[in-house]
């Protein structure tokens, strides 16, 4: 059985509080990401798939539009709908493994469900450092979600400028129909013009919402396979 690890420049906490200077209390959540980290790490399962790779998966969007009920749904393989609202403070993490579709590999995605309020933007762009693959969400019932997918995309791809970071735009509360202002055809174009997947959910309704991270999957597995070729191609 191979194994396969994505590098992790944010592994150890203090070396990235060193790098940031991030004050004292921030201190402790990088800390405790990092240890999460380790410690999903350590658990991983030895039997199963052939290649299991590991992605840093950097989940972002405007305010509200779903993100954290989109994780938590992932998470709990649809079991758990967050029907209330409540803001996410700075980044929550999340870790979820996933097979690739028509492969026995597997993904581990680190989910770095991020705020989507301007007040935590300092401390994401610290903590979103070397990230594999992007989730873009918008709410299809709110045009300035979908607009802001510009400025957002900007943010997530100044964290690797010169790399090619699989991405994927997910339209939320599809389920919405009558509300709906961004269609679909709209949303798509903007992807495809910039390099992303394009998928439409409703978490609410437990419509699609695997989708995003089987083409994330998908897509960062097609990587490995291309830089496994480039190694074998140079020996
Ligand atoms: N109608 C509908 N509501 C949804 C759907 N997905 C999420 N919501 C609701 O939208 C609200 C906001 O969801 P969150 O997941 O907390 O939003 P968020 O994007 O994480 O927001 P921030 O953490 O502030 O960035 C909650 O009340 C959810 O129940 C959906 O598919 N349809
Ligand atoms: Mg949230």
């Amino acid at each position: 059985m191979s194994r396969d690890r994505s590098q992790w420049g944010w592994a150890d906490g203090r070396s990235v509080a060193r790098a940031t200077r991030l004050p004292r209390a921030r201190l402790s959540v990088v800390a405790a990401l990092a240890a999460s980290v380790r410690a999903h790490r350590r658990r991983l399962p030895r039997a199963g798939a052939m290649v299991r790779l590991a992605a840093k998966c950097l989940l972002a969007g405007d305010p509200a539009v779903g993100k954290s009920a989109l994780a938590q749904m992932f998470r709990s393989d649809g079991a758990h709908f967050q029907k209330n609202y409540t803001l996410t403070a700075g980044i929550e993490l999340l870790v979820k493994a996933v097979s690739v579709p028509e492969t026995s590999d597997s993904v581990e995605f680190f989910i770095f469900d991020s705020a989507g309020k301007d007040l935590f933007s300092e401390m994401l762009e610290k903590l979103w450092e070397q990230p594999n693959v992007l989730c873009l969400v918008y709410d299809v019932t709110n045009e300035q979600s979908f607009n802001n997918c510009n400025k957002w995309l900007e943010k997530l791809r100044a964290q690797a400028v010169g790399m090619h970071i699989p991405g994927v735009l997910v339209g939320n509360k599809t389920d919405l129909a009558d509300r709906r202002v961004v269609e679909q055809e709209q949303a798509q174009e903007w992807a495809e013009k910039h390099g992303l997947e394009y998928c439409e959910m409703s978490v609410k309704e437990m419509k699609n919402f695997e989708a995003p991270f089987h083409i994330l999957a998908k897509l960062f597995h097609q990587l490995y396979k291309e830089k496994v070729e480039t190694f074998h191609s140079l020996a």
